[in-house]
């Protein structure tokens, strides 16, 4: 079949060239995002034992927060859980890169900061990684963005973002490296 011999009208055509163009820059879109403004789809493949996190010892109670590697990077590991991120408030610097460590102890969240390109699911067994910088000092809100239950809709924690010099490391310091087969 010869599809030189269709007929398409010069508007359909017209049409067809626009869709083709459309098509063509949201692609060019996400080219760009992702080459030049770092907005990736997460793809950190990583397990962890959600039942068990309590158990962990990167995803304990005592271990989790703001923490400052012995290399000098910034590491925030949070859990997620019907209805609340723990810990509940935490405060970063603005202009570094910081790298944030998800894990779920029950079902499936998600977590979004507006305004930010922090946005991940956050899928039990597995540990989301987001590495970002704020460049902006504020206050945002870090909401869970995929239906988890009844108490969807109040589970959020703070996020405050001070201007760098104005940010203190927490006392205490984690060597990096730690493992999850606890
Ligand atoms: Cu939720």
């Amino acid at each position: 079949m010869n599809f030189e011999n269709i007929h398409i009208d010069p508007l359909e055509k017209k049409w067809i060239y626009v869709s083709l163009a459309i098509a063509g820059l949201f692609v060019s879109i996400l080219l760009i995002d992702s080459l030049f403004h770092g907005i990736d789809a997460p793809s950190n493949v990583e397990t962890i034992d959600s039942a068990r996190l309590h158990l962990s010892k990167e995803f304990a109670e005592d271990n989790l927060g703001v923490q400052v590697d012995t290399n000098g990077d910034i590491t925030i590991r949070m859990v997620a859980g019907r209805y609340t991120f723990f810990p509940k408030h935490i405060t970063v610097p603005a202009d570094t890169r910081l790298t944030f460590r998800w894990a779920s102890m029950d079902v499936l969240h998600g977590v979004h900061m507006p305004m930010t390109n922090m946005s991940t699911m956050i899928v039990p067994g597995y540990v989301s990684e987001v590495t970002t910088i704020f460049p902006k000092p504020g206050k945002y809100p870090l909401l869970c963005n995929e239906y988890c239950g009844l108490g969807h809709d109040h589970m959020w924690s703070n996020v405050v973002v001070v201007a760098k010099e104005h940010w203190q490391a927490p006392a205490k310091t984690q060597p990096a490296g730690d493992t999850n087969d606890g």
